[in-house]
């Protein structure tokens, strides 16, 4: 069975709704990131990167074990661990889907993680970083809305993985300060998203553990401190 390394984060939750919509069996094994889990010689194996979500297949390429880290990788394997599903087959749709998978990983992440940090979770708040990601966080959410005026979904006409790696970022806008009223497009696309069941189930996988209060100074250093940038 694929093991997913992995936590209730936008980032592990592309990988758990995909598992979902597959279709695939999958075990869970929590590596909490707040705790420093993600620093433990077990998890660096898999990943040299030490960020989930990371994934190990005992059945892969070959039929070896096989072990992945990257959530578009990821997803793009178990794609093709299922006859290229939910990636469009037509080579239009296949690379209008894989631009938009991309816009996700170049852009929509990197951009939001940022305004997070800055908003959030930063100690001293500096209004210009505050104002520089609030700037690119609507800016991409125009040009999503710009696409999905013109799409039904973000590769076209069918629902895919351009659609399961972005909707985890966008769920949730009050974290961003975002109204999705002011970005009607999205807003229909968010909605039909989020009325999938395998989608309902994969935002569920560890979510008792999502933290509901602000962020502790022991997860603070975890993340940003010296922890975080020991050589290792
Ligand atoms: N580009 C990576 C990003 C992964 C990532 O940033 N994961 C975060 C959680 S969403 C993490 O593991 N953070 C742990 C840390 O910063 O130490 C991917 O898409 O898989």
């Amino acid at each position: 069975m694929i093991e997913v390394w992995t936590w209730p984060t936008p980032n592990g939750h592309k990988v758990h709704i995909t598992l979902e919509e597959l279709g695939l069996p999958y075990k869970v094994i929590p590596i909490n990131i707040g705790k420093g889990e993600q620093f433990k010689p077990e998890f660096l194996a898999i990943t040299p990167n030490h960020r989930i979500p990371a994934i190990v297949d005992p059945d892969g390429p070959g039929g070896k074990p096989f072990t992945l880290f990257e959530s578009a990788a990821i997803m793009m394997y178990l794609s093709e661990k299922c006859g290229g599903a939910l990636i469009p087959k037509d080579p239009v749709g296949r690379y209008r889907c894989l631009e938009w998978m991309m816009f996700q990983m170049g852009g929509v992440g990197p951009m939001f993680g940022q305004y997070n940090h800055f908003a959030s979770y930063a100690v001293e708040k500096i209004p210009y970083a505050i104002e520089r990601y609030s700037n690119e966080v609507n800016r991409l959410h125009r040009v999503l809305d710009k696409r999905l005026s013109e799409a039904e979904w973000l590769a076209g006409t069918e629902y895919s993985m351009a659609d399961i790696i972005t909707f985890p970022w966008i769920r949730n806008p009050d974290r961003r300060r975002i109204d999705l009223a002011a970005y009607p497009n999205v807003k229909r696309w968010h909605d039909a998203v989020a009325a999938r069941p395998a989608v309902q189930r994969g935002v569920q996988v560890l979510a008792e553990n999502q933290r509901k209060g602000q962020i502790t100074d022991a997860e603070r250093e975890n993340y940003f401190g010296k922890t975080q940038f020991a050589a290792r």
